[in-house]
């Protein structure tokens, strides 16, 4: 069975897109990424670069963050595109099979070296899980993010 499943990537660029899981399984093996635990070695799965879908969509020169939104559980991200260039993952299979929800699917963001949660914009919060849309703004978008240890620990609550 095929998977209907989009990513939305919109916002501050020339081409706005939504993406498949069939579209990104056929990216070419040199924007693929393997196996993701290899870094991280709490996550599972493969994904491409974030660079390979910026190349699809071309960023405007406006665009200055990357605004990561999960609609299932209302949570968003923003960081400073340049820093995210070439850290930046998207992970869309696990197992060989579409990113399910309870692996934090469909779609999972993934920053290759994440600082330790809230400490700088590129942090482990950022790894934005049910992602749906990646939209490219003009200085920074929504960001749901905890910002004090009593908030991060209330996101952790809601994990089994
Ligand atoms: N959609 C969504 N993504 C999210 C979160 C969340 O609450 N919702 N929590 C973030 C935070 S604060 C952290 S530290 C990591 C935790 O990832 P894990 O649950 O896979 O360990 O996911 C991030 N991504
Ligand atoms: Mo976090």
């Amino acid at each position: 069975m095929s998977d209907t499943t989009t990513l939305r990537i919109d916002g501050e660029v020339e081409n706005a897109i939504d993406i498949s899981y069939d579209e990104l399984a056929a990216f070419a093996a040199d924007v693929q990424v393997p196996d993701v635990s290899r870094f991280q070695a709490n996550r599972k799965g493969d994904g491409v670069t974030l660079e390979s879908l910026l190349k699809r969509v071309r960023p405007q020169e406006s665009a200055t963050y990357l605004t990561l939104h999960a609609t299932l559980d209302d949570f968003a991200a923003s960081i400073p595109l340049e820093a995210v260039r070439g850290e930046g993952i998207l992970v869309y299979r696990v197992d060989g099979e579409p990113m399910t929800e309870n692996k934090g699917g469909p779609f999972r963001f993934l920053i290759r070296n994440p600082a330790a949660c809230h400490t700088d914009e590129l942090d482990d919060c950022a790894n934005v899980k049910f992602l749906d849309r990646i939209e490219l703004t003009a200085g920074r978008g929504r960001d749901t993010r905890p910002e004090t240890d009593a908030e991060h620990a209330a996101i952790h609550e809601h994990d089994n």
